[in-house]
């Protein structure tokens, strides 16, 4: 199979019929061989209703259904556990993505040899201050954290090579950093393609000013994952270690000049550096248990799922 197209959703019912017929036109002119999987991320209009029918006439259509809203990043994840096409895109449900694209991605991985093509709304067809502007700023904190040069990570439609997406684990709101979960993972070969992006046609916006928020947080945590989330204990050991070293020094200080030199000055506890000592010393073996037990969980880590599936179709 060439291609899977993989679309989370949610809520889109008035859209999906115009998004298959768009994408399996595609398709057909291409000559090209294809699954399209739905995952309905627990809408609750006809959404699932839609993708039951279109599956009806269409084969290549499949379809996932979640017990309840999830979010987007396990959607995806469902999808691409799911996915077999030698590349896989993925889209919006909402028609801003166009399926014209489809085509030249496909290309690129196949030919030119990417890892992972992303989207670039050049122009966007969003409100400037809700979404262009701050937009602006996530994607420049994004390029300078993670080394990723990308002008738009967060667009919804891409092109990956089969093994990427069987290789990375997208989960919390980590859709948004899927190419820093590519890169390391091992895929360096990211490209950028500017791609044509519409206004909505139908229903509304998902995400709104909270998205900036819990983008930047995630931000934070993927760069900490991507530099010390295999080795811990290189971080917190090494504060930990720092720390108690320093609080030894002043304990070692306080009783050699209370033993040798100040036997009747002030008590060692009302002095100010038996407080910097305590303190240091606790949090640095605090750390360095931190650490310690990073290890630990790194060496157990289970493959827990982080949905759970109501109805699977085709798959
Ligand atoms: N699976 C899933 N998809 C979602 C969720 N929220 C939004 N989407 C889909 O993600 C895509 C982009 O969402 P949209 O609201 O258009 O965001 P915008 O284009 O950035 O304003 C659409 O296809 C939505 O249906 C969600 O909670 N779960
Ligand atoms: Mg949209």
């Amino acid at each position: 199979m060439n291609i899977s197209v993989v679309i989370p959703l949610l809520n889109e019912q008035e859209s999906l019929q115009e998004l298959h017929d768009w994408i399996a036109k595609v398709m057909q002119s291409n000559h090209f061989s294809y699954e399209i999987i739905f995952i309905d991320d627990g809408s609750t209009d006809q959404s699932w209703n839609t993708i039951l029918k279109l599956s009806e006439k269409d084969a290549n259509v499949k379809g996932i259904r979640f017990l309840k809203n999830f979010g987007k990043s396990q959607a995806l994840h469902a999808g691409f556990e799911k996915a077999q096409g030698e590349v896989v895109i993925t889209m919006d449900a909402d028609l801003q993505d166009n399926p014209d694209e489809i085509p030249e991605l496909y290309s690129m991985i196949v030919n030119d040899h990417y890892d992972l093509v992303s989207g670039w709304k050049k122009k966007r067809y969003d409100s400037v201050i809700a979404k262009n502007l701050p937009s602006k700023l996530f994607n420049w904190a994004a390029r300078k954290t993670s080394g990723v040069k990308l002008n738009d990570f967060n667009c919804g439609l891409k092109a990956y090579n089969l093994k990427v997406v069987k290789n990375i684990d997208v989960n919390g709101e980590m859709h948004r950093y899927i190419p820093v979960l590519a890169k390391n993972a091992g895929f360096q070969n990211i490209g950028e393609k500017v791609v044509k992006h519409q206004a909505r046609k139908y229903g509304h916006t998902k995400f709104g000013m909270e998205r900036f928020i819990n983008g930047f947080l995630d931000l934070i945590t993927i760069w900490f994952i991507s530099r010390f989330g295999r080795r811990p204990m290189h971080l917190f050991g090494a504060l930990g270690v720092l720390m108690f070293i320093i609080g030894f020094a002043f304990a070692l200080y306080l009783g050699i000049d209370k033993l040798f030199f100040n036997p009747l000055g002030r008590l060692i506890t009302e002095r100010p550096q038996f407080y910097i000592a305590l303190s240091t010393m606790i949090i640095g073996s605090q750390f360095f248990v931190a650490g310690f037990l990073g290890e630990l969980i790194l060496r157990s880590k289970s493959n827990k799922k982080r949905y759970l599936i109501q109805t699977q179709l085709n798959l």
